[in-house]
């Protein structure tokens, strides 16, 4: 049941709806259709006044009720200007019981990366947590990671880049320079042995920021398009896409290995402190990397990787 709020701007999107017939509709007060739809504006939704009544011009680029209306999948939204982790924050919700919700937030103060790394997060980026029940056991959690990654690259493609995916949580973009991170996903569960309880999956990625806002190796699409992106159709495909992959759990590394820049290249991979080179030839359930070193057929679970060539735009 889709709250009051997405409830009035279904109303007015398309055909003029006067107060009164608005409160009369949804079964609420004048003052309270007033306050929607000044919050509504205040977000900046562009909504006329005219003889005929209230009528939407456009959504807001980013905002909660811009970013929730014509969602298609079970995540409620959570929206923040600014937070000091998104996924902090989506760890507290999972840990008090809450399930399918994606905070989203403008800017982050206090990002993460793996090992307590820190993440750079301007405003106009997206980051975006997703508190999840799956139906995966721990063991199985890197499918998040890899469902993720693959929801990623599918949900820019409509911007006109073409990103590949770098094991085991990276997205990259191919520039002139060589290749740079364009997004990295942070996937955190709590469970038994034998279910998860929840799952957090944390996507940081760089949009509508310049560079110069960024580390060392890092892109945005706005630089890679010269020009700003829909963030809010770029959630709204990511979100689908992560519970339409959730969906079909057994198409996830298919579709992984399709759009990943790791296979076939020469990787180094520190994992646990050892260091393994060779040509990654292939992804196993669940995320492992198989690198051939030339003795033998290492399986990594979990690392940092580098793609020893690095894939170019030339390529
Ligand atoms: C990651 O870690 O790539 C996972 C990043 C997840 C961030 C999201 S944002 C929403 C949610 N809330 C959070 O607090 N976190 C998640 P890792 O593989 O450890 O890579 C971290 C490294 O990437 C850093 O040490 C930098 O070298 C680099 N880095 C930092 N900020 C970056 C950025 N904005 N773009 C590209 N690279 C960045």
């Amino acid at each position: 049941m889709p709250d009051t709020r997405q409830r009035v701007l279904a109303a007015i999107d398309g055909t003029p709806r006067t107060g009164p017939a608005l409160a009369d509709e949804l079964g609420i007060t004048r003052a309270a259709v007033w306050n929607h739809i000044d919050a509504l504006r205040d977000e900046g939704c562009e909504i006329d006044s005219t003889d005929d009544g209230y009528v939407l011009r456009s959504l807001a680029p980013y905002g909660p009720a811009s970013l929730a209306y014509g969602l298609d999948c079970p995540a409620a939204i959570e929206y923040h200007d600014a937070i000091d982790s998104t996924n902090r924050r989506a760890r507290e919700l999972a840990d008090a019981g809450e399930i399918d919700v994606a905070v989203v937030a403008n800017e982050q103060r206090a990002g993460r990366g793996r090992l307590d790394r820190t993440w750079a997060a301007p405003p106009g980026g997206i980051y975006l947590s997703l508190v999840l029940e799956p139906a995966l056991t721990p063991v199985e959690a890197p499918l998040l990671t890899m469902a993720t990654a693959v929801a990623v690259v599918d949900a820019v493609a409509p911007t006109g880049v073409d990103p590949h995916i770098k094991w085991p949580n990276d997205v990259m973009l191919a520039t002139r320079e060589g290749e740079r991170k364009l997004c990295g996903i942070l996937t955190a569960v709590e469970g038994e042995a034998d279910r998860l309880r929840w799952a957090v999956v944390g996507v940081g990625l760089n949009a509508n920021v310049s560079p110069d806002r960024l580390p060392d190796g890092a892109t945005s699409l706005q630089a890679a398009c010269g020009r700003h992106v829909d963030r809010r159709g770029i959630v709204q495909r990511l979100l689908t896409g992560i519970y339409d992959a959730l969906d079909a759990p057994s198409a996830v590394l298919p579709a992984w290995r399709e759009r990943a820049g790791t296979l076939g290249r020469a990787v180094r991979v520190e994992s646990n402190g050892q260091v393994i080179e060779g040509t990654a030839i292939d992804v196993d359930t669940p995320g492992v990397l198989l690198v051939d070193t030339g003795d033998d057929v290492v399986r990594v679970h979990a690392g940092d990787c580098d793609h020893l060539r690095p894939i170019t735009a030339a390529d």
